[in-house]
């Protein structure tokens, strides 16, 4: 049923506590936690603690929970000092969902990538 755990899920492990993660902030609804291969000096995952495959299916089951998951993005980028409104080099950040496996989705289990603390290009690869 969507949003009930599921027992082959790496997230749903971080969720529950069975595997480890390097938790910055948790919610009612939400978990982030640093990215094991960082990709930029902040690199922190947002995720949903209900189970929903990818973003799309969590903002049509669940659109409150995906609105939680992206105020905490932002709460993140202000922790982590990366929100653009601190200005200056390096600040400003973006927030990805890799939807799909050939857009590079490896978990499926929603998660926002927050990603900050160096220059970023556009187009993204
Ligand atoms: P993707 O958008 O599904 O590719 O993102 C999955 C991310 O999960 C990816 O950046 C991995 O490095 C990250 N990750 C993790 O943080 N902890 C893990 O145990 C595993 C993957 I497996």
């Amino acid at each position: 049923m969507a949003g009930e755990p599921q027992a082959d899920c790496l997230f749903c492990k971080i969720v529950a506590g069975d595997v480890p993660a390097t938790v910055v902030r948790e919610t009612d609804t939400t978990v982030a936690f640093r990215d094991i291969n960082p990709q930029a000096p902040t690199h922190v995952l947002v995720i949903p603690k209900a189970h929903y495959p990818d973003a799309a299916s969590l903002a049509t089951g669940a659109p409150q929970l995906a609105a939680d998951v992206l105020r905490e993005a932002g709460r993140v980028a202000e922790e982590e000092k990366i929100a653009a409104a601190d200005g200056g080099p390096g600040t400003g950040y973006r927030v990805v969902f890799n939807t799909g496996a050939g857009a590079g989705q490896t978990v499926f289990h929603a998660h926002a990538h927050v990603l900050g603390g160096r220059g970023l290009e556009w187009p993204p690869g």
